[in-house]
């Protein structure tokens, strides 16, 4: 298997914890966004979004960061982290679904719209926008902080995939202006999964600058 990612983009991180996490070896192409290895004729043949992270398991493309941590857990054999009961299966799914289409997205077009584009010169910053999904970062972090009440992890009482799914943005928590101190079990849950072993071996390289990520909504 290979699997294409930018070293400092979320989602390719929340893919290399996986394969951390449960010690797949797979061939691992780090990409140069600026060279624009993502936009290449090739690249595109992978994925026609020009995005990561991209699994290829020999004539399988797989993108998606989400989907390709579940198909990682079947190549594995199975893992607690993707356990097969029925229910339980669909209450990662239905976390990993949720992290993408309301709560990263929202604070995902936050720090893209008001830290990244400002920080690379990508376009005026629409103030609106910013309010938006200031808005939308507190309607769906209320959700959140609701669900962590009492709790340590999304599901059950062990690490699952809607753990690595929901950690993606922790580092730029203190980055933008959305005020995170109403919300004291995401930053508990975040401060403990942030020093978790799989996932502090996918950080980045240190001599990356935090910012010099793209995450586009
Ligand atoms: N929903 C996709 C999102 C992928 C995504 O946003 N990838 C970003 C890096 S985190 C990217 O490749 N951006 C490059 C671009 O937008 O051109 C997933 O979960 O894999």
């Amino acid at each position: 298997m290979k699997l294409h990612i930018l070293p400092v983009s979320p989602n390719s991180r929340k893919v290399l914890a996986v394969v951390h996490h449960l010690g797949l070896k797979p061939e691992i192409a780090c990409l140069d966004f600026a060279a624009g290895d993502t936009r290449t004729a090739e690249f595109l043949a992978l994925n026609p979004n020009g995005m990561v992270p991209v699994l290829v398991d020999g004539d399988f493309r797989l993108w998606e960061s989400n989907v390709i941590n579940q198909y990682l857990v079947e190549k594995a054999g199975g893992s607690p982290l993707f356990p097969r009961d029925p229910q339980i299966r669909a209450d990662i799914t239905r976390w990993q679904f949720w992290e993408q289409a309301h709560f990263n997205r929202a604070f995902g077009t936050l720090i893209f719209e008001s830290l990244i584009k400002p920080k690379f010169g990508m376009g005026e910053v629409s103030p609106g926008l910013v309010e938006y999904c200031l808005r939308e970062t507190s309607r769906f972090a209320a959700v959140l902080e609701g669900h962590l009440e009492g709790r340590s992890t999304m599901v059950g009482d062990d690490v699952t995939l809607a753990d690595y799914a929901m950690i993606c943005l922790e580092r730029y928590r203190g980055l933008t202006s959305f005020d995170w101190s109403p919300f004291p079990n995401i930053n508990r849950y975040f401060d403990d999964f942030r020093e978790t072993g799989a996932w502090v071996k996918a950080a980045p390289p240190q001599s990356v600058p935090v910012e010099r990520v793209l995450v586009r909504a």
